[in-house]
């Protein structure tokens, strides 16, 4: 990582970014060019829907907030002892989004059968341009523009992102949830990589951005985020019988604890970016698969500089 190195080694990258804790990196260009390349083969290789196995570690959103995944990470084990699936949302909103990308995307490309990212709606250019990744490139990277081709590059490679994943056979696991033209898996699996703008209206999109709400039975236009659905309780029953799924694992909307159920218990939204956006006093949490498939969360505070003794971890019960 050195300046005078010359020499690019993805596991060395991982292990001083472990090693030294959370800090700013001060990424060469070059460097991230050729871990993006890596990176775009390795998911690229992947289907748009995954099929994984527990155990699995599973968290929801990031946002920038670098120290809260060398966090999940420290007290969940890292990624060449523990396997993970991140629901998206890598980027924006904090102030570190370069060195979770980075950590991340070498992660994929090192382990690529413990480490599995999803597409979150903020790895799309027309959102990250105005929530923080862009003006983050253009500030770190100011010197002959140079900022300008990395953020092209990175939003190339934010368009292979598989934008599902099914655990087990029955959890599906998806950044925003449900989307009325949902109607078998075979729809996840055919959505075409790369769409690095996703079509108005397309399943791409309404997948990325809806969110579950009691103010309605069925689906109903997404009025809070000008596109996409939102979906109720029974739009949940119906498209579950239709997927023949018991569980849907998402991410997308900071709740107070962490995680949050809705109908029933079979939908659960999952946040992991405690004290989100230095604004609120949520818990991040992430959701635990044994080998069994049992499934247990913890949840966790931020992890600040200035206080970093109140980083602590708390295993609380069980689902049923
Ligand atoms: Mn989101």
């Amino acid at each position: 990582m050195g300046h005078k190195d010359s020499s690019f080694n993805v596991r060395s990258l991982i292990k001083d970014h472990f090693f030294r804790g959370p800090i700013e990196w001060d990424y060469r260009p070059d460097i991230i060019y050729k871990l993006l390349d890596l990176a775009e083969k390795s998911l690229s290789r992947q289907p748009s829907m995954l099929e994984l196995r527990t155990p699995l570690v599973v968290c929801g959103d990031l946002h920038g907030q670098y120290q809260d995944l060398l966090q999940i990470f420290q007290s969940q084990g890292l990624p060449f002892q523990q396997r993970y699936l991140f629901l998206g949302d890598y980027v924006d909103r904090g102030t570190h989004s370069l060195e979770i990308l980075m950590l991340l995307l070498a992660c994929k490309v090192e382990y690529p059968d413990n480490m599995f990212l999803l597409r979150g709606n903020h790895e799309i250019s027309s959102v990250n341009k105005y929530y923080g990744f862009f003006g983050e490139l253009r500030m770190r990277f100011h010197r002959n523009n140079e900022w300008d081709g990395l953020y092209r590059r990175f939003c190339q490679v934010f368009g292979y992102l598989p934008v599902a994943a099914l655990v087990n056979g029955t959890v599906l696991c998806v950044h925003g949830g449900l989307a009325p033209t949902l109607k078998s898996l075979d729809d996840l699996r055919s959505i075409k990589r790369p769409e690095i703008e996703p079509a108005d209206g397309g399943l791409l999109e309404n997948i990325l951005w809806a969110d579950p709400s009691l103010d309605c039975a069925h689906f109903s236009a997404n009025t809070d985020r000008n596109c996409s659905y939102i979906y109720g309780k029974e739009a949940v029953d119906e498209i579950f019988e239709k997927l023949g799924i018991s569980l849907l694992i998402r991410a997308h909307q900071m709740v107070d604890h962490g995680y949050e159920y809705f109908a029933n218990r079979r939908v659960v939204t999952l946040f992991s970016a405690p004290g989100y956006n230095d604004s609120y006093e949520n818990l991040g949490a992430i959701m635990k698969f044994t080998r069994d498939g049992e499934c247990n969360f913890y949840q966790f505070d931020s992890a600040t500089p200035v206080d970093r003794s109140r980083s602590r971890f708390t295993r609380i019960a069980s689902t049923e």
